[in-house]
């Protein structure tokens, strides 16, 4: 039978035997082709499988003060993390592990039954090197450690708003923090490690690429001037039921913001229980109208066309001005029936004001509002930072024009006020804003004309030291200068301004032989006593003011002849000025 079917059909077995010979030759050849031809290919790609990397940590930069006060720090700390589906083979050591790490043994439990088949979890963040060791060093398979940094803020909640925070990977998310993550952060490097299969590490490679660290900044603010100015509106805002506020001191020269605080404040070393309102930066993020403090622009202006000299007269009585349904008031009465331009600042007469904006126009007065930067960009860039609004008219009508010109109308933060006011002290040269400290004396604009800017100090000078002033801004020992403003808040929900909720204003600069610091202090619906700008707000500028003053080491302007020759105590000039004060 064989014989006769191989005889019947010899090519069918020459078939078989040639695809047999077909078959191992591929074989063959594919063996050849993984064990020869592709070898380095195979053995990298093999590697690659196993050989990884993982990041080394940069350190951040640090952060200062003007004079290099540390304000956010980096210490190296060590993070504890697990290949769960490792430590699912050593459960007898888990109990032992939750203590070693303060957990609860149950919880513990759950998360590592729930993630089994996981190869990384975190199992705690953020351990000082001793604490991270003591885990490490019972040696449970599965339990790694790796270095990270992690940010403290030594001066807490008196920067919390300028320098803000990170996040627990260590980016930027708030204040300075963010603004100038790209500088502060540095770039990771890389450390190539062999780990197996299952991502257990067998053997530290090499370090390809080193940490390249952030670069340190320092800021432009004073430390010991922003614990000054957060002690002084901390005071204040308790003392006068407030329910926020806010505090700028700048350095007219330069630009330079030596000091901002807002109350609420937070500590940003410790996070939790954390609300919204504790986290307001509020000098920039929050937008007001400057009320009175305006007339101290809208004079410039009204000076600056010509039109105006400070003894020139107006007539305020009554104390009221109708334009059609609309009623413009004085709130305080004046002397008499007329004032002079600084009398209209002393008594901040809304009405004066008005009649002084009709004759110069709205426009004069938007062009120098926006020359000393309100309701403009800073340039600063600063996180959640607003612009604020002022308008500009096609055709100015009355009511606009009289409203812009006493504070209402328009929006602004509390740097920007800084800023106009340190136009003004800086007889009328603009310097740009700068968060960062100023090493070169930057350029400066000449926005208003000196001798007008000269003017208006005097006149402001006299808003403080005139008979009806607003004497609780003084300063024991200096002369300085400033304006009161008291403004109805815009309420919420309906229309038009609420009855009896104010935000309390002063804006001021010193020491008048040389004014070389603005401050602005902002507080936000006094509930105690009183509410008015001249009552709530003055007092924290005088005592800030004074503060900054000493600290600077400011030669005093307003010493009794006395004194003068001899340069007396600073206790002895408070008594002497006592009176007004
Ligand atoms: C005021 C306003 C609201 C908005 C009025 C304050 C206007 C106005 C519509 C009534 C208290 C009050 C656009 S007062 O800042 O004139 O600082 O020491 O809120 O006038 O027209 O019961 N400031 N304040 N006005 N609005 N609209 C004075 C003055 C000011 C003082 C005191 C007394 C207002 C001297 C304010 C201060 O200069």
């Amino acid at each position: 039978m064989m014989k006769l079917e191989g005889a019947l059909y010899p090519w069918r077995f020459r078939v078989v035997l040639g695809l047999l010979a077909l078959m191992v030759g591929a074989i063959t050849w594919r063996i050849f082709d993984l064990q020869v031809v592709d070898r380095d290919f195979l053995i990298g790609q093999g590697d690659a499988r196993s050989l990884r990397h993982i990041p080394i940590p940069a350190h951040r930069g640090l952060i200062t003060d003007r004079n290099g006060e540390p304000l956010a720090v980096s210490t190296p700390v060590t993070t504890l993390w697990a290949n769960a589906k490792e430590l699912q083979a050593v459960k007898n050591k888990w109990p032992e592990l939750a203590t070693a790490l303060g957990q609860d043994p149950k919880v513990l439990n759950e998360r590592l039954e729930a993630q089994a088949n996981k190869e990384f979890i975190y199992l705690v963040r953020g351990l000082t090197p001793e604490q991270g060791q003591l885990v490490l060093n019972l040696k449970i398979p599965g339990v790694y450690g790796i270095e990270e940094f992690r940010r403290f803020y030594p001066a807490g909640e008196t920067t919390a708003h300028m320098v803000g925070f990170t996040d627990i990977d260590d980016h930027g998310r708030e204040g300075v923090e963010l603004a100038y993550d790209e500088w502060l952060a540095g770039v990771p490097g890389k450390r190539q490690v062999i780990k197996d299969r299952r991502g257990r590490l067998i053997k530290d490679v090499q370090v390809t690429k080193n940490a390249k660290a952030g670069k340190p900044l320092a800021l432009s603010i004073d430390l010991r001037l922003q614990y000054l100015a957060n002690r002084e509106l901390r005071n204040a805002i308790i003392e006068n039921g407030a329910k926020a506020g806010s505090l700028v001191i700048m350095d007219v020269k330069t630009g330079e913001i030596l000091a901002m605080v807002n109350q609420p404040t937070y500590n940003p070393n410790n996070r939790r229980n954390l609300q919204p309102a504790m986290m307001r930066n509020r000098a920039m993020i929050d937008v007001f109208e400057p009320g009175s403090t305006m007339k101290a622009i809208s004079m410039s202006a009204a000076l600056e066309t010509g039109r105006w000299k400070p003894s020139d007269k107006v007539e305020v009585y009554p104390g009221t001005l109708q334009l059609g349904k609309y009623t413009i008031r004085d709130v305080s009465r004046s002397e008499g029936p007329v004032l002079d331009l600084t009398g209209i600042l002393i008594n901040s007469s809304n009405v004066g004001m008005s009649k002084i904006a009709f004759d110069i126009g709205g426009e004069s007065i938007y062009q120098l509002a926006q020359k000393v930067g309100l309701g403009q960009p800073t340039g600063l860039d600063f996180p959640g930072e607003r612009v604020g609004n002022l308008p500009n008219y096609r055709k100015w009508r009355k009511a606009e024009t009289a409203t812009l010109s006493y504070g209402y109308g328009l929006s602004v933060t509390t740097i920007q006020l800084a800023h106009a006011f340190a136009v003004l002290a800086n007889n009328g040269r603009k310097v740009p804003l700068s968060l960062i400290r100023v090493d070169e004396a930057p350029k400066a604009a000449q926005v208003i004309p000196e001798n007008i800017a000269k003017t208006i100090q005097g006149m402001l000078q006299q808003v403080i030291e005139a008979p009806r002033g607003v004497f609780r801004a003084q300063v024991p020992a200096y002369h300085v200068a400033g304006k009161s403003g008291t403004a109805r808040k815009v309420s919420v929900g309906t229309k038009g301004y609420a009855e009896n909720s104010y935000r309390s204003l002063f804006a001021g600069f010193g020491p008048m032989s040389d004014p070389r610091y603005a401050i602005v202090v902002v507080i936000d619906e006094p509930s105690k006593a009183g509410y008015f700008g001249g009552l709530v707000s003055a007092p924290v500028f005088s005592k800030v003011m004074s503060g900054t003053l000493r600290l600077m080491n400011i030669t005093p302007d307003n010493l009794p002849p006395t004194q003068q020759a001899n340069a007396g105590p600073p206790a002895a000039v408070i008594k002497a000025n006592g009176g007004r004060g």
